[in-house]
């Protein structure tokens, strides 16, 4: 039986990158949310939120290829108390996708730019399907455009947190963005016609084995 639960999980892989061709989907304000988390440390947002703005200006970026100018209106400015410290983000992409390209907005001097992130990505169960640490590049001038880091997985994410830290405390960009593709519940993969035939075949090797027990 450990043979046949190989053959399923690499014919289902092999479904999931058929399944490439799917529509590729930038995920932003108008279908993901996201906050502030609770491992945020201590800290200032400066003017982050001033008149009236809130942390969706994370996800207001209209496509991965937008260029956005640097105000008070479209940018992120956490400055936090100590060395190491950083502001966390918990985006929540309301179903599942498989991510194909994430994007960065960064701030363009090294003085307040963001100089790590560490992305984790769960899937719907909250169950962790992969990691990433990624140093960003200076944002351009004086139009921001994002720098994109294609991803060959994770597959199934719905949650993704974000650590976000800068060398001297200072924690400042205009977006994080991502392109991805709906997954496939597993439910309506439809089992091919030969698997379907080594299953039969394997029950039957199955029953042939308990009779002569
Ligand atoms: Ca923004
Ligand atoms: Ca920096």
């Amino acid at each position: 039986m450990r043979k046949f639960l190989t053959a399923l999980i690499i014919t289902t892989a092999g479904l999931s990158a058929s399944a490439a061709s799917a529509a590729e989907i930038y995920l932003n304000k108008d279908n993901i949310t996201v906050e502030v988390g609770p491992n945020t440390s201590d800290g200032t947002f400066n003017n982050t939120f001033s008149g009236g703005n809130t942390i969706a200006k994370v996800i207001d970026a209209p496509s991965a290829d937008a260029s956005e100018n640097h105000t008070q209106g479209t940018h992120i400015w956490f400055t936090a108390d100590e060395d190491g410290d950083g502001l966390e983000l918990l985006f929540d992409f309301q179903q599942e996708y498989d991510l194909t390209t994430l994007h960065f907005w960064n701030y363009f001097t090294e003085v307040y730019d963001v100089d790590q992130i560490d992305f984790t990505f769960f899937n719907e169960s909250n169950a962790q399907v992969g990691s990433l640490t990624v140093l960003p590049n200076l944002g351009t001038s004086p139009g921001i455009t994002a720098q994109d880091y294609l991803l060959a997985a994770p597959l199934n994410v719905r949650f993704v947190t974000a650590f976000l830290t800068g060398s001297n405390r200072q924690v400042d960009f205009q977006n994080i963005g991502f392109t991805g593709q709906l997954s496939i519940p597993v439910s309506d993969v439809p089992l091919p016609g030969a698997l379907v035939m080594m299953l039969t075949g394997l029950a039957g090797f199955g029953a042939f084995k308990r009779k002569k027990a």
